[in-house]
This record gives C-alpha cells, sequence and structure tokens, in this order.
C-alpha cells in the first residue's frame, strides 16, 4: 500500500481533504497537493492569480485549466520532496486536481520522472443528502489547509485553529448557492474524468454517508492490486 500515488476524486464537501488527513495519520511519508487549497493560499497571499481565482470560486465555477495547471505544476516537486532516485517509490496523493480531461492529460507533462504517475483513482460517493449538511457548517485554516466543522470534528477553541491558533475562516463558495452550482457542475464534469480512468483500469469507486464508513473502505481499495 506504502508506495501509492492516488487521485481522489469526489463532490464538493464529499470528503476528500478528511480522506487525506486520515490516510495521513496511517501513511506518515505520504505527501499531497489539494489543488482548491493552492488557490485559497494565492488568494490570503493577495497574487494575481489570486484575485483572478477568488471570482470563479465565489460563483462556484472551475477556474480556466491553463491557470490551475500552471499553478500545480509550480508545486508538484513537493511530491517527490526527499526522494532521491526513480527507484524508491514515494506514496503521494492529489486532491481536487485534474477535475477535468484537458487536466488529467496534462498531468502527464507536469509529473516529474521521480513523481512518476496515478495508480489509484478512488472515486469516494457520498449521497448529496449528506452533503448539504455539513458543508455550511466547514471552517478551514487556509494556510495548512486544515479542515474543521462545528458537529464533525470541531475545533478545540471555537473559531481557532488546533495547531497554530489563528482564526478559522468560512470558504466563500460554502454557501447554499454556490453548493448546489458546485454540486449540478460536478456530476456532469465527472463523468468523462471517470471514463478516462475506467479505460486505464485505476478507477475504483467508494460509497458512503461518513468519512468513518469511507475510510476503511479506501484502505482496502489501496491494498488491491
Ligand atoms: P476544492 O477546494 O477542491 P471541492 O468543491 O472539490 O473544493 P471540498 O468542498 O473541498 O471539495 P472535500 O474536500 O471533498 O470538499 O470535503 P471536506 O472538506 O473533507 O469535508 C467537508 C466538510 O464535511 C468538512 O467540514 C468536514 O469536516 C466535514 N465532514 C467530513 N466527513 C464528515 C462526516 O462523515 N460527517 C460529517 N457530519 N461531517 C463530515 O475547490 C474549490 C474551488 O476551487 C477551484 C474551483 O473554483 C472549485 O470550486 N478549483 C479548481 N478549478 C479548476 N480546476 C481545478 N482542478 C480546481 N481545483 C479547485
Ligand atoms: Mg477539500
Amino acid at each position: 500500500m506504502n508506495s501509492f500515488r492516488l487521485l481522489l476524486l469526489g463532490a464538493p464537501g464529499s470528503g476528500k481533504g478528511t480522506i487525506t488527513k486520515k490516510l495521513k495519520n496511517v501513511v506518515p511519508n505520504l505527501q499531497s497537493i489539494a489543488s482548491g487549497d493552492l488557490l485559497r493560499q494565492e488568494i490570503q497571499a493577495k497574487t494575481n492569480l489570486g484575485q483572478i481565482a477568488s471570482e470563479y470560486i465565489a460563483q462556484g465555477k472551475l477556474i480556466p485549466d491553463d491557470l490551475i495547471i500552471s499553478l500545480v505544476a509550480n508545486h508538484i516537486g513537493v511530491l517527490s520532496q526527499g526522494t532521491t532516485s526513480t527507484t524508491i517509490m514515494k506514496p503521494w496523493l492529489l486532491d481536487g486536481f485534474p477535475r477535468t480531461l484537458h487536466q488529467a492529460t496534462a498531468l502527464n507533462g507536469i509529473l516529474t520522472p521521480r513523481d512518476q504517475n496515478l495508480t489509484k483513482v478512488i472515486e469516494l460517493d457520498v449521497p448529496e443528502s449528506a452533503i448539504l449538511g455539513r458543508i455550511e457548517t466547514r471552517y478551514v485554516h487556509v494556510p495548512s489547509g486544515r479542515i474543521y466543522n462545528s458537529s464533525y470534528n470541531p475545533p478545540k477553541v471555537s473559531g481557532f485553529d488546533d495547531v497554530t491558533g489563528e482564526p478559522l475562516v468560512k470558504r466563500s463558495d460554502d454557501n447554499e448557492e454556490t453548493i448546489i452550482k458546485r454540486l449540478k457542475d460536478y456530476y456532469t464534469m465527472v463523468k468523462p474524468l471517470k471514463q478516462f480512468y475506467k479505460d486505464k483500469g485505476i478507477l475504483i469507486t467508494v460509497h458512503g454517508e461518513t468519512s468513518d464508513i469511507i475510510f476503511p473502505q479506501v484502505l482496502q481499495a489501496l491494498e488491491e492490486r
């Protein structure tokens, strides 16, 4: 299991970030990139890209492929951090990228030989009824990407990050209107992407209403050859 290179697919609020954290607890050297976290960090740093991205994100729209591909390319080195040879396979995962067919084909071009390529794509299939309730109560710590939820995993001190003590924020896209748009777009957009990875024989779908039900299935999927 330790050598996987994984893409987590799943609707907004399906628990991709939550499952990433759970995986990091059991795979200590796991590296990850979450495209949404990178964009929120750009917004917080008030970069040009951040200014453009904030408008798309607040409206629940995907940002243009070329912008997200170059942003991820700039951070892709994180995946093979500490790796000195192409024969040692380090586990890594991507959350939220690729999200379109164009991004999926571009990924091959931005991975370095040391990163190698995806071995598994796991789709988290969570009913929309379970998702809607949890997104509006989500709070995030932007610099680290740590995620909280006022009922499921509340911070120790309400409104503040457990590790740094810095304030938590609500995402601009975590409101009912935007969530409904994001969900609708996701189901349309994911179909060709799923087919792409199904054709490669690496797509596995896991189902469940909670991350605690989903997580053991993710572990099992990672064990499967
Ligand atoms: P993101 O940031 O990639 P989404 O929409 O794909 O955003 P999101 O919203 O981050 O996905 P998630 O990571 O799948 O959801 O879910 P999560 O944060 O772990 O869990 C959601 C909440 O539920 C949390 O509060 C968590 O604590 C709680 N929770 C988890 N499990 C349970 C449970 O079992 N029970 C309960 N009660 N609660 C639970 O992308 C954002 C935007 O950035 C742009 C787009 O504009 C996008 O909309 N973007 C891109 N644009 C183009 N291309 C790309 N590749 C892009 N990537 C990002
Ligand atoms: Mg997320």
